[in-house]
């Protein structure tokens, strides 16, 4: 029996409070309206940013179901869906493409102003929820929502991919590897022969370190506090390990050192900001681009000595590896298809939806890259 135009009725881990474990528990979710598309998801990656959520320090309305690392098939479509149809493989999109803003209109830019990402509404564009627990609405996040059996997005957030992809493994490519990979690729535009500096070792940065490599970077510093990063990073291509604890210095005092004058490119892949002006000061005085990829706390500011970027260093930041996520991420689920992208070596964890808790667990206490969650 067709489910379309109906209520489902199903099993989603709804953050109700920060700092709590997932609830998980039964949910309404409603039809898709005009432009919309109800998906069943197959499995959902666990990042730190809903982390970021759950411990208070990112900003998202509560209660809410997060997650936003997936591949689902689409169940049903609203009046007027054209790209997508029932029974396609999909991956939905933290940071939709609408066509049409002046972001996506412009060959260098991702942020599509359809994005719920800094002023994070936790609504449907038409500011109103699919979700209900208990009669009343819950949050959506980042325009995706994937802790649920089933979600409802926007069509401009959603991409068609290979309908023979695994689930399993290319739902990486809807955040953690496509985030890093494009950091290095698309916002630093690394370069044969140069030297970079990733600051944290987790999916995303080796993801960034997977694009530093694919780049031609001959030198890659893995900076993390947790030495059992370390094998990883190596197998994925960082040359050198450093652990901040293992130095009385400052930790980039130690890598401007080590390089006699700085990395060419410094990626700062944790979401703090103490680290993100080490990486900045890690990074050569005269040319060398420091990028942002970590999710900062909602309330922090940075405080920096204006001489890092009057000597001539480049600040940047970059979102979603800077791709334009409708027609990128179809892309990138066919370079994993022909082998020329490999997100076995991210994916330590696949476990059942319902251990989503578990998940988490191990992602805090450093055991985990990257879990995925299997429906
Ligand atoms: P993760 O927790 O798997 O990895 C973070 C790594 O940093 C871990 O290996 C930690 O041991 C290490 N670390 C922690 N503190 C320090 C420190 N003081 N010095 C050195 N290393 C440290 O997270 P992740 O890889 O899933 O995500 C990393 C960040 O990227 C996180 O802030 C997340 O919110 C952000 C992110 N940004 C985007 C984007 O579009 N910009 C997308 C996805 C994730
Ligand atoms: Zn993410
Ligand atoms: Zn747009």
């Amino acid at each position: 029996m067709s489910t379309a135009g109906k209520v489902i009725k199903c099993k989603a881990a709804v953050c109700l409070e920060v700092k709590k474990p997932f609830s998980i528990v039964e949910i309404e979710v409603a039809p898709p309206k005009a432009h919309e598309v109800r998906i069943k998801i197959l499995a959902t990656g666990i990042c730190r940013s809903d982390d970021h959520v759950v411990s208070g320090s990112l900003y998202s309305p509560l209660p809410c179901v997060l997650g936003h690392e997936a591949v689902g098939v689409v169940e049903s479509v609203g009046e007027g869906v054209t790209s997508v149809k029932p029974g396609d493989k999909v991956i939905p999109l933290f940071v939709p493409q609408c066509g049409e803003c002046s972001t996506c209109l412009n060959p260098k830019a991702n942020m599509c102003s359809q994005n719920d990402l800094g002023g994070a509404s936790g609504l449907m564009p038409d500011g109103t929820s699919r979700f209900t627990y208990k009669g009343k609405p819950v949050h959506h996040f980042a325009s995706t929502s994937t802790f649920t059996e089933y979600t409802v997005v926007h069509e401009n957030a959603v991409a068609k991919i290979d309908a023979a992809a695994p689930p399993e493994k290319v739902c990486l490519i809807g955040c953690g590897f496509s985030t890093g990979y494009g950091a290095a690729l698309n916002t630093a535009k690394v370069e044969p022969g140069s030297t970079c500096a990733v600051f944290g070792l987790g999916g995303v940065g080796l993801s960034v370190v997977m694009g530093c490599k694919a780049a031609g970077a001959s030198r890659i510093i893995g900076v993390d506090i947790n030495k059992d990063k370390f094998a990883k990073a190596k197998e994925l291509g960082v040359t050198d390990c450093v652990n901040p604890k293992d130095f009385d210095k400052p930790i980039q005092d130690v890598i401007v050192e080590m390089t006699k004058g700085g990395v060419d490119y410094s990626f700062e892949v944790i979401g703090r900001i103490d680290t993100m002006t080490a990486a900045l000061a890690s990074c050569q005085l005269n040319y060398g681009t420091s990028v942002i990829v970590g999710v900062a706390p909602s309330a922090s500011e940075i405080t920096f000595h204006p001489m890092l970027l009057f000597t001539g260093r480049t600040w940047k930041g970059s979102v979603f590896g800077g791709w334009k996520s409708k027609e990128a991420v179809p892309k990138l689920v066919s370079d994993v298809m022909t082998k020329k992208i490999t997100l076995d070596p991210l994916i330590t964890q696949t476990l059942p939806f319902d251990k989503i808790n578990e998940g988490f667990d191990m992602l805090r206490s450093g055991k985990s890259i990257r879990t995925v969650l299997v429906f």
